[in-house]
C-alpha cells in the first residue's frame, strides 16, 4: 500500500471513528470500539474497500499511533468529537505539559483558559516540538506552557491516551504561562 493511500485512509479512519461514525452506518460503543469486520463492511458499501491486513499496515505505520486494535476491535485513541468514554485510568502529569494553539486563539485562551472546543477534552502535549506541530496546523505555531502540576495538586484530573498524548477537561487561565 503507498504513502499516499495510507494517509488517506488513516484520514478516514480519524474522521469516521472520532467525528462521524454515522456517516457510513456503523456505531462506536460506549468506550469509542468498533468491530473490525462491521467497520470494513461499511468502508465496502461505502465503496473505500480495504482488507483486514491493508487496515492492520494502516494501523501498524501511522505516524501518530492514532488507532487501536484489541480483541478483533478498533478505535482511535484519542480526538474524539463524538462522546466517548476512553476508559483510561487517572494519570500523574509531569511538572509541565504543553499546548500548540495560534496567535488569533491567544486572547480568548486568556480571558477563559483552554477549552475542549468541539472535543471531549483538551489535548496536551508532552514536549514543545509536539505542541509545535500541533499549533502548525492552524498556522504560525504558538506554544503555552501548562503547570500541570499545580493543576494536578488543585484536583484537576488528567488521563494519558495510548498514544502519549494527555487529556484533560479544561485548563484554567492561571495555570497558562504565555511565554
Ligand atoms: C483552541 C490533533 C479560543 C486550541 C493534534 C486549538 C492534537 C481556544 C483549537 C489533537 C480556546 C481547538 C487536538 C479558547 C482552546 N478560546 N480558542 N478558550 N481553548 N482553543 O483541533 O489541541 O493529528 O480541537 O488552542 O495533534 O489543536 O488529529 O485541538 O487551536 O492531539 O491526530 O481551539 O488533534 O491530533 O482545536 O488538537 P482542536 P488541538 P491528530
Amino acid at each position: 500500500m503507498d504513502e499516499r493511500r495510507t494517509v488517506k485512509v488513516s484520514k478516514y479512519l480519524s474522521k469516521h471513528l472520532r467525528h462521524q461514525p454515522e456517516r457510513i452506518g456503523i456505531t462506536l460503543d460506549a468506550n469509542g470500539w468498533v468491530p473490525i469486520d462491521t467497520l470494513l463492511r461499511a468502508m465496502a458499501r461505502n465503496n473505500v474497500p480495504l482488507t483486514r491486513a491493508e487496515l492492520d499496515h494502516v494501523v501498524a505505520v501511522n505516524d501518530k499511533r492514532r488507532f487501536a486494535v484489541e480483541n478483533d476491535r478498533i478505535r482511535a485513541s484519542q480526538g474524539h468529537t463524538v462522546p466517548v468514554d476512553l476508559d483510561l485510568p487517572p494519570a500523574e502529569p509531569p511538572a509541565y505539559l504543553y499546548h500548540g494553539t495560534v496567535g488569533h486563539a491567544l486572547d480568548s485562551i486568556r480571558s477563559e483558559g483552554l477549552r475542549p472546543m468541539n472535543r471531549t477534552h483538551v489535548h496536551l502535549s508532552p514536549d514543545r516540538e509536539t505542541a509545535t506541530r500541533v499549533g502548525a496546523r492552524r498556522g504560525r505555531p504558538v506554544v503555552l506552557s501548562v503547570d500541570t502540576g499545580a493543576m494536578h495538586r488543585a484536583g484537576h484530573t488528567f488521563h494519558v491516551s495510548a498514544n502519549g498524548v494527555w487529556l484533560t477537561a479544561s485548563v484554567p487561565p492561571e495555570f497558562l504561562r504565555f511565554r
